[in-house]
């Protein structure tokens, strides 16, 4: 076990120290009376720590001159990297156990999940402002941390082999969700390809635009500051606005095992499109704006065949609470693809309206 205590001294913080948040990548931890957060970098998904913070720390340096010059409150509306005592934006204890520290931002919350069309208007304005004020970062300074991440027919391949190799013994007992990922895998393509061929711009994007990765003020409910940097890299701004209406868009949690309770809402994407166009308009091609509802089919089954990979790999990527969890997480995802593809026709007509 380590002395998370001496972990913070690195960073010359003395406080004490508990678990925090739902992430299913990083150890985050809080600490208390004196605020921050703590997180063990996932170096099994995140193979090169070094690249990793200098994004971070680049991008957020960024954010804040440009916060700055808006007039906000750069403390709050970016995350601030915390230096160790050698002046460096992390902590390597040894080479798995790689650490670092955020400035806690206070008077927020996190939603695990929507309740109103207004809470994803908001987080549409939040997420719209961030790619608004990254559109002219320089995409070429941001090294890939996870390369493919979004290149979905690549995540339909890991799926196919982790058919073929089994390694867990699950397959047999999956084959209507396996059936359900190899008959939807047509339409995988359709914006890598869109990407490749220049109809739609490369973007510096966040790559992971779930509800709980955004901080909302406590009082105004407003989005105040995106956090989970760690996926910020070139992409498509349909890979940020379709994850974000997977589980946003949802009338319950992404592990949700009643499936009559797990419905794709209109409303709340509605809420969100108008909250994100508000922000993105003037930057969006008209062929990203025709993409938009079919990106909320794309990544919630990108997801869907990620979480039921990693059930038939045997639970290596995402954290896991229980023996099914990430086949119930499929299952939920597969609910909201087939919801998304009886919408489509509403959903274009929601985003021609705004
Ligand atoms: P993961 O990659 O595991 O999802 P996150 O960076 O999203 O980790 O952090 C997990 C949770 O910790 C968030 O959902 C949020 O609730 C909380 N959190 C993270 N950073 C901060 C921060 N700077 N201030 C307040 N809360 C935070
Ligand atoms: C992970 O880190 P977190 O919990 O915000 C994952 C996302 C998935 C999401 C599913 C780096 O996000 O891609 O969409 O779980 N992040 C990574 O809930 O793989
Ligand atoms: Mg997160």
């Amino acid at each position: 076990m380590i002395d998370l205590n001496k972990i913070l001294r690195e960073f010359q913080i003395e406080s004490t120290i508990e678990n925090y948040g739902n992430g299913h990548i990083n150890d985050t931890y809080l600490t208390d009376p004196d605020k921050y957060i703590l997180q063990r970098i996932n170096t099994k998904i995140f193979k090169n720590h070094v690249e990793l913070m200098d994004n971070i720390n680049n991008v957020t340096s960024f954010l804040r001159e440009k916060i700055v010059k808006e007039g906000g409150d750069p403390d709050r509306e970016t995350l601030t990297v915390v230096k160790t005592k050698d002046g460096k934006n992390y902590y390597e204890y040894d080479s798995e156990n790689v650490f670092r520290v955020y400035k806690f931002i206070t008077g927020t919350k996190t939603i695990e999940q929507s309740t109103s069309a207004d809470d994803m208007y908001y987080a549409g304005k939040g997420f719209g402002r961030f790619a608004g004020m990254l559109n002219d970062y320089p995409a070429d300074k941001l090294y890939e941390t996870i390369v493919d991440f979004h290149n979905t027919p690549k995540r339909v391949e890991a799926l196919k082999k982790a058919i073929s190799d089994d390694i867990a013994k699950r397959a047999s007992s999956v084959q209507p969700e396996i059936e359900f990922a190899l008959k939807n895998a047509e339409f995988a393509g359709k914006v890598v390809e869109a990407m490749a061929s220049g109809e739609i711009p490369l973007r510096v994007t966040h790559n992971d635009t779930k509800i709980n990765n955004i901080l909302f003020d406590e009082k105004t409910s407003e989005a105040v500051c995106v956090i989970d940097l760690d996926t910020v890299m070139p992409g498509s701004a349909l890979y940020d606005f379709g994850d974000a209406l997977r589980i946003g868009a949802s009338t319950a949690a992404e592990d949700e095992t009643d499936l009559s309770k797990v419905q794709f809402s209109k409303e709340y994407f509605k809420g969100f499109a108008k909250g994100y166009f508000e922000e993105m308009k003037e930057y969006l091609t008209d062929k990203e704006i025709e993409l938009l509802p079919f990106s909320a089919k794309l990544l919630t089954y990108e997801c869907g065949i990620r979480f039921l990979t990693d059930y038939l790999n045997g639970d290596t990527y995402f954290k896991t609470h229980y023996e099914q969890h990430n086949l119930d997480r499929a299952r939920n995802q597969f609910k909201l693809v087939s919801d998304i593809a009886n919408l489509e026709d509403e959903l274009n007509k929601i985003v021609a309206e705004l």
